[in-house]
Order: C-alpha cells, then sequence, then structure tokens
C-alpha cells in the first residue's frame, strides 16, 4: 500500500517519465497550457483526494470535512481578492463545467443566448452548434470582422433583434483585449446578463495587465489552469454588479454546481486552486504576467519579421494567431504535425474568415505562458519566431487532397517524410538545446 509508484506500477511510472521528458524538451507553446509550481502539484497529489464533501462548507451531506471546509473557504477568500469580487465558487469540476452552471442559473432551454463564433476564436461552451449549449439554447453567434476585432457593430445589431437573455465575452483564440466595457454597455442596453469567460486571459487580469471585467460583468467564470497557473479546475464568481441585477444570483450559481450539474467537489484540487491563488498575490506573478505580454509581442514581431502573417498584426496579451492563408487553404494541420516533429508543440486552428473547416483550419495558434514561466524572454522568442517559421516553410507546399477520402493516407505520408527533414531536425536539436537552457523540474523526479 504505501510502495512507491515506482516498484507498484513501473507501467504508469515509466509514462509518467516519458512525460515529464517530453515536457522538458520541448516547447510548449499551446497557449492553454503552463506549467506549475512544485507547491501546486503537491497540493494536487495529496490526501484531499481521499475525501467526499458534497455540498458547501458547514452545510456538508458527510462528515469529516472540517479541514476541507478550511481550504475550501481559503480557496474562496483568496479568489474573491484575487479577482475583486463578491462571490466565488471553486468547485466547477473545469471550464466548461462552470459554464454549463452559468446556463442553469440564468437560463431556461430555448432561451436566445449570444457568444463568439467558435471558429471566430470563440469557445464550444458558448452556444456552438456541437456542443449541447448551441442544441438546447437558441444560439446567435456573433463575428470578428475581417481585420480580427470582435464586430461590435454586429454585436449590438443582433442583440437589438434577438434580445438574449445571457451573452458571452471572452474568446480562446482572440489575441486582443477582451471588449468588456463595450459589451457590457450592449448587454445592458438589452436587459441580458454579462458572464465573462476569463479562462485565458485570467492571470493576466489577476495581476492587473489585462483590464478586468469585474465592474462590467454580472459573472466570470474561469479555468484554473492557463495563464492562473494552477491545476486543471475552474471557478465561477459572481460581482457586485451580478449581486445588483439579482441579489439571489450567488445561490442560483451554488445549486447550479451543486445539486445541479456535479456531485462532489475534487478537494485535492480546491487545495490547489487556493495554493495558485496564494502565489497570483504575489508580486512575482505579476512580473511573470507583464513578461508573457512581452513575449507574445516579441514572438509576434519575430514571426513577422520572418515573412509570417500575423491575425491583427500583433497581440495584446499570451496568445499568437498566425494565418498560413498565404501558402494555401487548410494549412494548420501540416504545420502543428512538423511542429511537433520539432519538439514544438501548439495547435492548429481557425482565422478570421477562414476558407477552409475547423477540423482542418488555415492557422496555427501558440502562446507565451509555459516559456515565460521556464524563464524565457525576448531574446528567445525572436529565435523561437523565426524557428517556427522555419519549419512552416519546410511544409509550404503541401497541399489537402481535394477528396476527403485521401486525407488520412496522404496526412499519413506526410508525417514520414517530415521525419526525414532535415532543417526540422535540425531546428528539433536546437530547441532541445534552449530547452537544456531553461529546464522545467530542476532535479525532479516523478515522485517530487
Ligand atoms: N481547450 C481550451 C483551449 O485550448 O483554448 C479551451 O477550452
Amino acid at each position: 500500500m504505501m510502495d512507491d509508484i515506482s516498484k507498484t506500477d513501473p507501467e504508469v511510472y515509466a509514462l509518467l517519465k516519458k512525460e515529464l521528458e517530453r515536457q522538458q524538451h520541448g516547447l510548449e507553446m499551446i497557449p492553454s497550457e503552463n506549467n506549475v509550481s512544485k507547491a501546486v502539484l503537491q497540493a494536487m497529489g495529496s490526501v484531499f483526494t481521499n475525501k467526499y464533501s458534497e455540498g458547501y462548507a458547514k452545510k456538508r451531506y458527510y462528515g469529516g470535512n472540517q479541514f476541507v471546509d478550511e481550504v475550501e473557504l481559503l480557496a474562496i477568500e483568496r479568489a474573491k481578492k484575487v479577482f475583486n469580487v463578491a462571490h466565488a465558487n471553486v468547485q466547477p469540476y473545469s471550464g466548461s463545467p462552470a459554464n454549463f452552471a452559468v446556463y442553469m442559473a440564468v437560463c431556461q432551454p430555448n432561451d436566445t443566448i449570444m457568444g463568439l463564433h467558435l471558429p471566430d476564436g470563440g469557445h464550444l461552451t458558448h452556444g456552438f452548434k456541437a456542443s449541447c449549449t448551441g442544441q438546447l439554447f437558441n444560439s446567435i453567434p456573433y463575428h470578428v470582422r475581417k481585420d480580427g476585432y470582435i464586430d461590435l457593430e454586429e454585436v449590438e445589431r443582433l442583440a437589438m433583434e434577438h434580445k438574449p437573455k445571457l451573452m458571452w465575452v471572452g474568446y480562446t483564440a482572440y489575441v486582443r483585449e477582451f471588449p468588456f466595457e463595450k459589451m457590457a454597455r450592449i448587454a445592458d442596453k438589452v436587459g441580458a446578463y454579462l458572464a465573462a469567460d476569463i479562462a485565458h486571459i485570467s492571470g493576466l487580469v489577476a495581476s492587473g495587465v489585462h483590464k478586468s471585467p469585474s465592474p462590467y460583468a454580472h459573472i466570470v467564470t474561469t479555468t484554473t489552469h492557463k495563464t492562473f497557473r494552477g491545476p486543471r479546475g475552474g471557478i465561477i464568481m459572481v460581482t457586485q454588479k451580478g449581486l445588483d441585477k439579482d441579489p439571489e444570483l450567488a445561490n442560483k450559481i451554488d445549486k447550479a454546481v451543486f445539486p445541479g450539474l456535479q456531485g462532489g467537489p475534487h478537494d485535492h484540487t480546491t487545495a490547489a486552486i487556493a495554493v495558485a491563488l496564494k502565489e497570483m498575490m504575489q508580486p512575482e506573478f505579476k512580473t511573470y504576467c507583464e513578461q508573457i505580454v512581452e513575449n507574445s509581442r516579441a514572438l509576434a514581431k519575430s514571426l513577422m519579421g520572418s515573412g509570417m502573417e500575423v491575425v491583427t498584426g500583433g497581440s495584446d496579451n499570451h496568445m499568437v494567431l498566425v494565418s498560413l492563408t498565404k501558402f494555401g487553404k487548410g494549412k494548420g494541420i501540416f504545420a502543428q504535425e512538423a511542429l511537433d516533429e520539432a519538439n514544438i508543440t501548439m495547435n492548429k486552428n481557425t482565422i478570421p474568415g477562414d476558407p477552409s473547416s475547423p477540423f482542418y483550419p488555415s492557422g496555427v495558434r501558440m502562446g507565451t505562458p509555459s516559456l515565460t514561466t521556464r524563464g524565457m524572454k525576448e531574446k528567445e522568442m525572436e529565435l523561437v519566431g523565426k524557428w517556427i517559421a522555419d519549419v512552416i516553410k519546410e511544409i509550404k507546399d503541401f497541399e489537402l487532397p481535394e477528396d476527403k477520402k485521401e486525407i488520412g493516407n496522404y496526412l499519413k505520408a506526410f508525417k514520414e517524410e517530415i521525419k526525414e527533414n532535415k532543417k526540422i531536425l535540425e531546428i528539433r536539436n536546437s530547441v532541445i538545446k534552449l530547452c537544456r537552457k531553461f529546464p522545467l523540474y530542476p532535479g525532479f523526479d516523478v515522485l517530487r
């Protein structure tokens, strides 16, 4: 029972070691990923995982929750302080369940809701048709303009026409400042609830590097990984403005989370969220977030200097979106696979007005939170931007077959071919060298 995993389960142990090695020797540039501290990992791998705690602090269904209560209350108090909100629920299992709870709290099935269209940078749970939020509600998507910025004129026109019950501001592939104030003006005009989903930028908001939605939105949701740099989890917050609109809003949110949508909270995650929130309160976290944005800007500049087309011509946050349409449509998959081969991880992504499909989009999305956690700065971003551009140039002539049935085999052959590409192999060696200079978890075994 008390034996080390290396002895009890060598198979899983070997996989943990391989994953640590992969993270150590690669550039993690998926903008929604990050590397948590040792303290966060310790809280996650703790005995709080053994407990059941349905209910809320001091009102649990089972006994033995005195310390779970304390840790949950600590996380709540810290979240309220860090985000300047009136109420926080730290139990959502992640961002999507948090957003579902918002619908359950303020909407009825078939109510009208508005969010940014997924191919334009919105999230699945903001009413996209493949998500239950696009099926159970009357979803009216809004869009970005050709220049990549939110089309606020369209938002206003659609809101006036459809009178939504709930509007979302907050995005998963949007590189500019989120327009909280302007969206609030529209939501207030039509009497809608405004929910700000700050999952991607919550670290930047907490540190004041991005404007806060707190004065403008009624509800704020976030994941606790990404720029938050905590465990995988979610938080729903209610602002003072939300309570002024509906004094019952906090209770409605709590009831929607439990018993509405979830059972027992993941107490080890709650403990780790509390730890991450404490880290967010330190002055170093602000410096970290400022560097994330500096790095994004330096990355965008380097990419553009190497001939890449960057959506909106830069970045205000942690993310850069590269359009590959100058090389043709649907090139994102080739770029993602080739960059993976060079130990640079990012994801294919749609770009504004994408001529292809969300499955085979024409861009790649990348971010700097993880690289910044490792200590990399502008100098490294310049290098990394050049490497990314060089890899993309290697694959620019590959074309997706018109016949969908042929795509699978074509991609298989493509992957074999890029394994032999000398330039990509050369870049991978340089990536590994750079990563060694910025160790992720020095002296760390999988067991801490
Ligand atoms: N999957 C997340 C992202 O990468 O942005 C959003 O849920």
